[in-house]
């Protein structure tokens, strides 16, 4: 067990560290809140960077700098982080990488929510982006091709041709399926190389627990900036709706319980085109239904690669949890395309 009191000491805090207890439910990183003498709610949050994946702390620290930068000096909130006693953005400790936070109070995290908090997160991720649209400094590419689904494919088809962990048997019907449809869904990808659609500062994880809201459903604060970085705005929008529109669980082993929650669709998706009116293209908008599939399909592509290459990436908590999570990732792709001409239907397209 790391010594989290002595790593949060490194940090320029005055108060005294009284405890640190594990805090939420990323798949990436390890994330711990911290409370101080005096003061019952916790006061900063730590975290443990997976530099397994973000291999380039400095960028990475540097991506999020700019980011939370311009949108503080817009008068937004966004997260705020602690420097280092030698004045860094993040203590290594010869082997892990830290990083230290404030706490948000009175900050409220859902994993589900109503269709009105939904228009209020759909207008937050929205201004999110037109936030960041004017920022100047260029973002490095923190995680290459991380939503690129051309590139996920090819993932896909390496661990099948490798076939590490003997899985692929087992699987056969989800790759059957998933390449079926490659065509439709590189759509984006072809776009961009035609010149037809932009890439824009995008967050690029906008799952609802990565967002803080208050107790009237406004949101406080866009959380998780690791991976903001150019990407289509069908990143933003479609992992929203991945999440949110979802009446089961990520992983729920009853695919029985998964649906696609049209009134989420709706409400997130009116609030979305009201945060983005001043730069959202025709382009864009017409393929939101589009958006809307990519993401579980590209999250089933994404799980299910990390199965077959016998779990490297996701933490998991018990053997199959990639299965199971691929398996539900599927089932909410085919409710959303079932759902395809009512979705264009709703924008009017
Ligand atoms: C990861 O760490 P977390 O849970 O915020 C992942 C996302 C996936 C998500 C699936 C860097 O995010 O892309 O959509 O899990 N982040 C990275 O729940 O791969
Ligand atoms: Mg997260």
């Amino acid at each position: 067990m790391d010594n989290l009191i002595e790593i949060v000491s490194k940090f320029e805090i005055h108060e005294k560290i009284a405890d640190v207890k594990p805090m939420g439910e990323g798949l990436i990183n390890d994330t711990y809140k911290v409370f101080v003498d005096g003061c019952d709610k916790p006061k900063y949050v730590l975290q443990r960077i997976n530099n397994a994946i973000f291999q380039d702390v400095d960028m990475l620290m540097d991506n999020i700098n700019k980011v939370t930068e311009h949108i503080r000096k817009k008068n937004k909130n966004t997260l705020q982080f602690i420097s280092t006693k030698e004045n860094k953005l993040y203590h290594f400790d010869g082997e892990k990488y830290w990083r230290v936070m404030v706490f948000v109070p009175d900050s409220i995290t859902y994993q589900a929510v109503t269709p009105e908090y939904s228009y209020i997160a759909g207008k937050s991720f929205g201004e999110f982006e037109s936030l960041l649209a004017d920022l100047k400094e260029p973002l490095g590419e923190i995680i290459p091709d991380f939503h690129n689904i051309e590139f996920r494919l090819k993932q896909l088809r390496d661990a099948v041709a490798e076939d590490k962990a003997d899985r692929v048997k087992e699987v056969q019907y989800y790759l059957d399926e998933i390449f079926k449809r490659e065509e439709k869904m590189t759509l984006g990808e072809r776009l961009f190389r035609e010149g037809k659609l932009p890439k824009r500062v995008c967050h690029c994880d906008t799952k609802v627990n990565n967002m803080l809201f208050d107790k009237e459903g406004n949101v406080l604060c866009i959380i998780d900036l690791d991976t903001v970085m150019p990407s289509f705005v069908f990143s933003d929008y479609g992992d929203f709706l991945r999440t949110a529109a979802n009446t089961g669980a990520e992983d729920d082993p009853n695919i029985d319980n998964i649906d696609f929650n049209m009134e989420i669709f709706k409400a997130f998706t009116k609030g979305y085109l009201e945060g983005t009116k001043d730069f959202l293209l025709p382009v864009e908008k017409e393929n939101l239904p589009y958006a809307a599939m990519l993401f579980p399909y590209m999250q089933t592509v994404r799980f299910l690669a990390d199965y077959i290459n016998g779990d490297t990436y996701y933490k998991i908590k018990y053997p199959e949890h990639n299965l199971v999570r691929t398996k539900a990732q599927w089932r909410l792709f085919e409710k959303a395309e079932e759902k395809e001409e009512l979705m264009k239907k709703n924008i009017g397209y």
